[in-house]
C-alpha cells in the first residue's frame, strides 16, 4: 500500500461548483447520477480529469452532455480518469452500488431496514465518483426516490425543497444546501423513522426546527439529546458568538455505525448509543457522553464545516479544536474540576500509550497509508490539550479574539492547522512560532523539577529540565512552549504570594521553553510544598522531588482540585510500583508505607468541603494499564495482584467510612440525569466497591441486594460490575436476570457483554468465546465488537495478556475476521498489540506472533496492515 505524505500536496487540478445527485434507491442496486459542474484549477495545462471512485459499476459518462467511450475515459480499482477534458465542463456519471452488502459501513449502506451514509473520511468515493478531497468545496442538490412505505423519511444536507409522489408506490424529496461543503459532510437517509420534534430561536432571531429522527418505539429516549442540543446551540451563541446557519437541523440515530457520530452539514449522523437514554437503560456516563457529543458535533458546523481542512493532515484544525469547545462546554454545564480530571484521565489512558508506542504520531501527523488510523487520541485529545495550551498563553480574551479572526479571514475555506495558529498570533500581536513545534512534534513531554530551598535566602529555587524521547521518525526532538502553572503552599497549606527573580507571576504561570531553565521564588518564610501543572495545563509526564508526606499534604490541601486529585494518584502509583518491583524481584513488600496513604484516603471521604463526584475520583485508583505505564516492564500479574490488594486493605480499613459514604450518598429523591446526582451515585457505588473489593461471600450479598434495589442503570451496572467477579450464584442470577430483561435492547445488552469480557476471572476468555455465539452478538455491528472483543482486548489487562498467549490468538482471529467485513474496526481493535515491547521476553514473541500472523493474511485491508506492519 501507499503512503500519502503531507509534503506531496497538490491544489487540486480541477474544483467542483455544483454538484447535482440523483439517488433511486434499492437496497441491492442503487443507481447514483452525478452532474458536477467541474473547472480547472491547478495542475498540467491539458492534464486528464481523475475523480476517485472504488466499489462503482460504472453506467455512463457524459461530458456536456456528450457520451463518451473509451478511449476518452478510462477506470481504474479505485480513479476514473477522462482525458482532454475541456478547461470548464459538466460531467455526468451513472453508477449502481450496492448498500446491502456495505460491510464496511462506509459510503452508503443500510443499517437494519434504513440507508444511510458515513462519508468522513474519503467514504464519498464508494457512492460516486469525485474528487474526493477536503479542498474541494461545493454546493450540493441531492435527489432521493424511494419506496414510499419502506422510506417515508428521506433526508439529506440542507433545505427539503420539494417532496413528489411519483405513483407507483415511489416518491421524491429534493434537498438543497446553499453552503459549499467539501464530499465528507455529504448525507442522505431514508428509512421508516419516528420523529420528535424541538424549535431554537437563535440570538438573531432565526427559529430554527430540530428533529432526532430514531427507529420507532424509541421516541421517548431523546429527550437528554435534545436538551443537550439546545444547550450547546445557547452555549456556543455565549461563549463564543457562533450562531447557527439553517432553518433545520437534523440528527438521525443509526444501530451500525462505525464512529460515534458525523458532523454532516445539518445532517448530523449519530451512533444511536449516543442519542438514546432514559433512567432505566443509561448510565450517568451515557447521559454525560451524550451531552458532549451531541454538542461536539453540533460545534463541528462552524470548527470543521464553514471552516474545514485543506488536506487530512490538518484534521485536529477540526477536532482538536471542536474537542476543546466540547470539553468548555461539559465543563460549563458540570464541574469544571471533575470533567479535567476525567479528561486527563482518558488523555493517559489513550494518548499517553499512543505517543510512547509504535504509533506515535504529531497531532499533525506528516504520513498515513489509511487516513481512518488517525482518528486518534493524539489528533482528537492532544490536539485538544494544544488548543488549551494556546488559550493559557493568550488568555479567554485573547483566544476569543483569535477566533474571531480565524472566521473572518477564512469563513468557507479550506485551510491548514499554520492558518489557525497564524489567526491566534496576529489577533494578540504575539509570536506562536516556538509553541507550533506541539503539532509537528510527536511524543510526550518528560519534565523533571527539582527543587532546592535557601533558608538564610528565604529563596526557593527549582530547576525545570524537559526531554522528549525518540519516536519513529523522529529520532530529534526540540524544546517545547511548555505553560506550566504552579502553586507553592505554606504550612497551613494556603498559596504563598509567588514572587520570582523576574518579577510577579500572574496565575503562577511558569512558561518552559528552553531544555532547562531555573526559576527562583523570593521571601518563601520555610521549604515549601510544591504543586506544579495545576489543572494539567501541559500534557506532559512530570518527574519530581515531592515526597510521600508532600503528596499527602497536597491530597489534603491543595487549592487547585486536580493537582490535588493529581497528587493521590502520583502517591498511590508510587505505591503500587514499589510494590510490584518487590513482587516482581520476589521480596516482601512493605505494606507499612501504605497506612499513610490509607490515612490519607480516610481525609478526603471526610472531608465535607469536597463535592462526591470529586470525592469518588480521588478515592479510585490509578489503573493497572496506567502503573503499567509507569514500569520499566509490564508486570502484568504482578501489576494486578498489587492493586486488588491494595483496594482490599482500603477497603478493610475503612469498613466503617464507607458505610458511611453510602448511606450518605444514597439518591431517595427520582431519578435525574444531573451532576449533582451523578457525583452522589458515583461515590455510592465507589465505597460499595470498595467494601466488595475481597469477592467473598458477604461481597457478594452486599452487590445482590444493591443490584436488586437499584432503579437506574448507573446503580444496576456498578453492582453487576461486581458481581461478575465473584463466584457465588449471585453471578449467574444477576447476570441472568439482566439478559432476560434486556435481551431485546440492543444498547444495554453492551453493557453486559462488556461487563463480562472485563472480569479479572480466569475463565473470563471462555466466557467471551462463547458470548460470540449469543444471538445478540453480531460481528457486523461495530458495537458489538467493541463491546466484548474492545473490551477484552483494551480494558482487561490480566486476561488479555495472559502468559499462555490466548488472549492474543482470539484477538488475531478475531481481527483476521472482522477485516474482511470492516476493516476500520478491525484496525482499531489491534493497536493494543503494539505495545509489545513493553512486556516480558514471553509475551512479546507471542504478541509479535499474533501481529505476525495478521500481516500475512494474504487478503488485508490497509487499515489493519498499516497499524499491524508499523506495530511490528
Ligand atoms: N468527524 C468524525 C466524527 C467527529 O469527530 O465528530
Ligand atoms: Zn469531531
Amino acid at each position: 500500500p501507499q503512503t500519502v505524505r503531507l509534503a506531496d500536496y497538490e491544489p487540486p487540478a480541477f474544483s467542483v461548483d455544483a454538484v447535482d445527485l440523483t439517488f433511486d434507491l434499492e437496497p441491492q442496486r442503487t443507481v447514483v447520477t452525478a452532474v458536477l459542474q467541474l473547472r480547472r484549477t491547478g495542475g498540467a495545462p491539458g492534464g486528464p480529469l481523475v475523480l476517485d471512485g472504488e466499489n462503482l459499476d460504472l453506467l455512463e459518462v457524459l461530458v456536456n452532455g456528450k457520451k463518451l467511450s473509451p478511449p476518452a475515459y478510462e477506470t481504474s480499482e479505485d480513479a476514473l480518469t477522462v482525458f482532454d477534458p475541456p478547461e470548464a465542463l459538466t460531467l455526468e456519471t451513472r453508477v449502481a452500488i450496492n448498500p446491502k452488502a456495505n460491510t464496511r459501513l462506509e459510503g452508503l449502506y443500510v443499517s437494519n431496514t434504513m440507508f444511510c451514509t458515513q462519508c468522513e473520511a474519503e467514504g464519498f468515493r464508494r457512492i460516486t465518483y469525485f474528487p474526493d478531497r477536503p479542498d474541494v468545496m461545493a454546493t450540493y442538490r441531492v435527489t432521493l426516490r424511494g419506496d414510499k412505505a419502506a422510506y417515508p423519511v428521506m433526508l439529506s444536507n440542507g433545505n427539503n425543497v420539494s417532496n413528489t409522489d411519483l405513483g407507483g408506490g415511489r416518491h421524491e424529496a429534493v434537498w438543497e444546501d446553499p453552503f459549499p461543503k467539501p464530499s465528507y459532510l455529504f448525507a442522505l437517509v431514508a428509512g421508516d423513522l419516528a420523529m420528535v420534534e424541538d424549535r431554537f430561536k437563535t440570538q438573531s432571531g432565526r427559529d430554527v426546527t430540530l428533529r432526532i429522527f430514531v427507529e420507532h418505539g424509541n421516541e421517548d429516549r431523546c429527550d437528554y439529546a435534545m436538551d443537550s442540543l439546545i444547550r450547546s446551540m445557547r452555549w456556543d451563541e455565549e461563549r463564543f458568538g457562533l450562531e447557527y446557519d439553517l432553518d433545520i437541523f437534523n440528527i438521525v440515530a443509526v444501530s451500525d455505525f462505525n464512529m460515534g457520530a458525523m458532523e454532516n452539514k445539518s445532517l448530523n449522523v449519530f451512533n444511536a448509543k449516543y442519542i438514546l437514554a432514559d433512567a432505566s437503560t443509561a448510565t450517568d456516563a451515557d447521559f454525560a457522553n451524550i451531552e458532549s457529543i451531541v454538542a461536539h458535533e453540533y460545534f463541528h458546523n462552524w470548527t470543521g464545516n464553514r471552516v474545514t481542512c485543506r488536506d487530512w493532515f490538518q484534521l485536529s484544525l477540526k477536532e482538536g479544536l471542536t474537542v476543546f469547545r466540547d470539553q468548555e462546554f461539559s465543563s460549563d454545564q458540570r464541574s469544571r474540576p471533575v470533567k479535567r480530571i476525567q479528561d486527563v484521565r482518558a488523555l493517559r489512558a489513550r494518548q499517553f500509550p499512543e505517543d510512547s508506542g509504535p504509533l506515535s504520531h504529531p497531532v499533525r501527523p506528516d504520513a498515513y497509508i489509511e487516513i481512518n488510523n488517525f482518528y486518534t487520541a493524539t489528533v482528537y485529545e492532544k490536539g485538544a490539550e494544544v488548543i488549551g495550551m494556546m488559550q493559557t498563553l493568550l488568555g479567554q480574551d485573547g483566544f476569543n479574539d483569535g477566533l474571531r479572526l480565524y472566521f473572518e479571514r477564512h469563513d468557507g475555506q479550506a485551510v491548514t492547522c499554520d492558518d489557525f495558529v497564524a489567526a491566534m498570533a496576529d489577533a494578540n500581536g504575539k509570536d506562536l512560532s516556538h509553541f507550533k513545534r506541539w503539532y509537528s512534534q510527536s511524543g510526550t513531554p518528560e519534565v523533571t523539577v527539582t527543587s532546592a530551598y535557601d533558608a538564610g535566602k528565604k529563596a526557593y529555587t527549582l530547576t525545570l529540565e524537559q526531554m522528549t524521547r525518540p519516536t519513529p521518525g523522529q529520532s530529534e526532538k526540540q524544546p517545547l512552549h511548555i505553560p506550566l502553572r504552579i502553586g507553592l503552599l505554606g504550612a497551613n497549606g494556603g498559596d504563598l504570594d509567588l514572587v520570582s527573580d523576574s518579577g510577579a507571576l500572574d496565575g503562577g504561570l511558569v512558561h518552559l521553553t528552553e531544555e532547562r531553565q531555573t526559576v527562583t521564588f523570593t521571601n518563601i518564610p520555610d521549604r515549601p510544598v510544591l504543586s506544579v501543572n495545576r489543572g494539567f495545563g501541559a500534557p506532559i509526564a512530570l518527574n519530581t522531588d515531592q515526597t510521600d508526606a508532600d503528596l499527602a499534604f497536597l491530597m489534603a490541601h491543595d487549592s487547585d482540585p486536580f493537582a490535588r486529585w493529581e497528587a493521590g494518584q502520583q502517591y498511590a502509583t508510587r505505591l503500587m510500583k514499589a510494590a510490584v518491583t518487590a513482587m516482581a524481584s520476589g521480596e516482601a513488600g512493605d505494606p507499612k508505607g501504605q497506612d499513610a496513604f490509607v490515612a490519607a484516603v480516610k481525609n478526603i471521604l471526610e472531608d465535607n468541603s469536597l463535592d462526591p463526584a470529586f470525592k469518588a475520583l480521588a478515592i479510585t485508583l490509578p489503573t493497572e494499564e496506567f502503573v503499567g505505564e509507569q514500569l520499566p516492564v509490564v508486570h502484568v500479574d504482578e501489576i494486578h495482584a498489587v492493586r486488588a490488594a491494595l483496594r482490599r486493605k482500603i477497603g478493610a480499613d475503612l469498613q466503617a467510612e464507607f458505610r458511611a459514604a453510602m448511606a450518605a450518598n444514597e439518591v431517595r429523591e427520582p431519578f435525574a440525569p444531573t451532576a449533582e446526582q451523578a457525583g452522589r451515585r458515583a461515590l455510592r457505588n465507589a465505597a460499595l466497591a470498595y467494601l466488595t473489593a475481597d469477592y467473598g461471600p458477604e461481597a457478594a450479598k452486599l452487590a445482590k441486594e444493591s443490584f436488586d434495589r437499584a432503579d437506574n442503570m448507573t446503580d444496576t451496572i456498578a453492582a453487576l460490575s461486581i458481581l461478575t467477579e465473584v463466584d457465588g450464584p449471585e453471578r449467574s442470577a444477576a447476570l441472568e436476570a439482566f439478559e432476560t430483561r434486556w435481551k431485546d435492547n440492543a444498547q444495554v445488552m453492551d453493557k453486559w457483554f462488556a461487563l463480562q469480557a472485563v472480569a479479572s476471572r480466569p475463565d473470563t476468555l471462555s466466557h467471551v468465546k462463547a458470548l460470540t455465539k449469543h444471538p445478540c452478538f453480531d460481528i457486523r455491528n461495530p458495537n458489538k465488537v467493541r463491546s466484548l472483543v474492545g473490551a477484552f482486548a483494551m480494558a482487561n489487562p490480566v486476561r488479555f495478556h495472559a502468559k499462555d498467549g490466548s488472549g492474543y490468538t482470539f484477538l488475531a482471529d478475531s481481527v483476521i475476521e472482522l477485516d474482511s467485513l470492516n476493516p476500520q474496526v478491525a484496525a482499531r481493535m489491534l493497536g493494543t498489540l503494539g505495545s509489545w515491547r513493553r512486556y516480558d521476553a514471553d509475551r512479546q514473541a507471542l504478541m509479535r506472533s499474533a501481529l505476525e500472523r495478521i500481516v500475512a493474511v494474504p487478503v488485508l485491508s490497509k487499515d489493519s496492515y498499516e497499524i499491524a506492519s508499523k506495530s511490528l
